[in-house]
């Protein structure tokens, strides 16, 4: 059978079930990657599977999230993953070596290979031919113990790519078009797969921008072929032996198309609040900006920098902006120094960050009450920026470069400069902030500093599930409701007690309040559920204020895999206007609920108004044994994997 690139990767790497769509299937992991707001917690859930070494290829720990050191946690937090990566098997890249993904790309990525990443981003190695999948930080602890990773299989959507993008449009302006045409839950089930003449119009960087908005689209991952331009990069990084050509088979079958004119698109934004309120650039111009901020895991690459040097070059940012710059890597923050770009941002009046997430998760720079804020980052969900009035649009490098410059928002193809950028034949290459583990581990102590505190275990299902419904939300809550991220919660991941005052807030500000006076009970949600990070922690938090089961309409990914895996019942209505019908306070009730999990068909009894609603979990048989056991820990405990 002709196959796509990803089912190729799929079939090589499968251990069990059958690749039709919509059936479980389990897949051997060869590297992982963790980052520090979720690597703790990954890392704390390791040590508690209690495994001795690391069974993967390669893993990771990288520090690029909690960054500001106002106090020992984040510092005690950092050592913590240093010393635990030491002992078991895992290379360490310290503070100030880059943005995960970005380094993972440059040093460790190996087409044809299968990446798991506590990281719901880590999509981004899909940009040289990986299948690169984020998940929850406790799937990813299993895998790196040489555990396999379970999916259902994906629908492949097949995008092609025709002809070559006009100057000043940018490969951010492609995934900004992919999410216009599919929304942020129109991706949830499906792999995106890149093919077309216009794959080889496109460097490797900027491959990777788009399979890392990908994860905008809810999809399990994106990615592009390994052709000449992927050799042309792993060369350059001094690692051409890890490459291989991969393509998908001549007649390979498709569940779905997307045909893309690149030389039709323009410059585009995604307005506020979510990825895929996008506009052209026509229908914002002369939009008075605040701020502008450019970097993250998106678009920090050298040539994504490089084009903004040269954009900067000779002028002055506006006198109403700031601008911040984070370059993705140390690699790229060196190369710039050593090149000269980097004075000229310095010289226009940007602000140069540390090579690290910064802004985009809240982690300082946050703009001023209702600022419009420019930003080249990924997510512009309300409050994330820390400031909860601010006005967050996603634009390319280039569009928040230009703007930067006269204040307000420009069409970057007015702009008469030449950024053409060359991709380098070599990347400076020093990897002096990578720590290789240790040959002994017994000889290493892991330092757990006080801010480390126990994280909660779910219970097995026994008697009847009985609670009142503590909040009902609406459609496309984001994890970043669920559990806030910013730079004062941040340094609190490892601490759940502490988040737990903070759980829903945005869109609930009572809502801890009444799960702890209530002992607990249910949340009610619309469609799309838990939709953007996949940080465990919007289902450890919920767990530890007693929430029972989540009802919705429909749920993200990645949020519906942690909330199984930490024993918490996600339940999908049958009827989606019975979410109408039910309201805050309302007191429910699952009878028998061992019985009913495994026949993944749930009913819900509504006590306080008679009524009752079929659900369902759409779940695996092993996860219902995980919701069974009270999670994937007790799970394993009770050595029924
Ligand atoms: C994000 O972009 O939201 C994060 C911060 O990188 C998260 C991880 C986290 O919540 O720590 C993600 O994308 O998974
Ligand atoms: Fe970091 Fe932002 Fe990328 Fe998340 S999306 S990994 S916070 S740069």
């Amino acid at each position: 059978m002709n196959l796509t690139l990803a089912q190729k990767i799929i079939k090589s790497h499968l251990v069990s079930g059958d690749m039709t769509v919509g059936s479980d299937i389990a897949l051997r992991i060869d590297q992982t990657l963790t980052q520090d707001s979720t690597g703790t917690m990954a890392y704390l859930q390791f040590e508690a599977l209690g495994i001795e070494k690391v069974q993967t290829k390669k893993s990771v720990a990288y520090i690029d999230h909690n960054m500001i050191q106002s106090g020992s946690e984040n510092a005690d937090d950092h050592m913590y993953i240093q010393t635990v990566a030491k002992k078991h098997g895992i290379y360490y890249s310290k503070p100030g070596n880059g943005i995960c993904h970005q380094v993972h790309l440059e040093r460790f990525g190996v087409p044809g290979e299968t990446l798991l990443g506590s990281d719901s981003h880590t999509p981004t190695g899909g940009g040289i031919g990986m299948l690169a999948i984020g998940a929850g930080g406790l799937d990813v602890a299993v895998a790196m113990g040489g555990g396999e990773y379970y999916i259902t299989m994906p629908k492949i959507v097949k995008v092609e790519l025709k002809g070559r993008l006009k100057p000043w449009v940018s490969a951010k302006d492609i995934i900004l078009y992919v999410l216009k045409l599919c929304t942020v839950k129109g991706g949830v089930g499906k792999i995106f797969e890149y093919c077309g003449d216009g794959v080889k119009t496109l460097l490797v960087p900027e491959r990777a921008t788009i399979t890392n908005m990908g994860a905008e689209l809810g999809a399990t991952t994106s990615i592009f072929p390994s052709d000449k331009v992927t050799h042309k990069f792993l060369k350059a990084q001094g690692r051409e032996d890890v490459y291989t050509k991969l393509s998908a088979d001549k007649g390979a079958i498709y569940d779905e198309e997307i045909v893309i004119d690149l030389a039709k698109l323009e410059p585009m934004l995604a307005c506020p609040h979510s990825p895929d309120n996008i506009v052209s650039v026509s229908e914002v111009k002369g939009l008075k900006v605040n701020q502008v901020a450019i970097g993250s895991c998106t678009n920090s690459s050298y040539t994504d920098m490089m084009k903004v040097a040269k954009i900067l070059k000779g002028n002055t940012v506006a006198e109403h902006v700031s601008l911040v710059i984070a370059p993705g890597s140390k690699q790229v923050l060196n190369m710039l120094a050593k090149n000269g770009a980097l004075a000229d941002m310095v010289s226009s009046g940007a602000r140069i960050l540390e090579s690290a997430c910064g802004p985009c998760i809240g982690m300082g720079q946050s703009p001023s009450t209702d600022a419009v804020s420019l930003r080249t980052f990924n997510r512009n969900f309300e409050g994330r920026s820390g400031t909860a009035s601010a006005r967050v649009y996603l634009v390319s490098p280039e569009l928040a470069a230009t703007s930067a410059i006269s204040g307000f928002v420009e069409d970057p193809r007015n702009f008469k400069t030449d950024i053409r950028v060359e991709a380098p034949k070599k990347f400076l290459i020093n990897d002096n902030l990578i720590v290789s583990p240790s040959e002994n581990s017994s000889e290493v102590e892991v330092i757990r500093g006080s801010n480390i505190k126990p994280f909660p275990i779910g219970i097995p299902l026994g008697e009847a599930l009985i609670g009142k419904v503590l909040t009902k939300v609406g459609d496309n809550i984001t994890t970043d409701h669920i559990m806030p991220s910013n730079a004062k919660l941040l340094p609190f991941r490892s601490n759940i007690p502490f988040l737990a005052d903070y759980c829903l807030t945005p869109s609930d500000k009572d809502f801890p309040e009444k799960a702890k006076s209530l002992g607990g009970g249910f949340i009610l949600g619309g469609s799309n559920y838990g939709q953007g990070s996949s940080r465990e922690h919007a289902a450890l938090v919920p767990l530890y204020l007693g929430i029972k089961a989540v009802l919705v309409k429909s749920f993200a990914r990645i949020h519906k895999a942690n909330l199984i895996n930490n024993g918490i019942l996600p339940l999908i209505f049958a009827n989606e206007s019975d979410y109408e019908d039910i309201d805050v306070l309302d007191e429910l009730q699952i009878n028998e609920p061992v019985k009913q999990v495994l026949t993944d068909k749930i009913i819900v009894l509504n006590i306080t108004k008679g009524k009752e609603y079929e659900t369902f979990l759409e779940s695996t048989d092993r996860e219902k044994q995980m919701l069974i056991h009270g999670g994937l820990i007790n799970m394993t405990k009770a050595k029924k994997v």
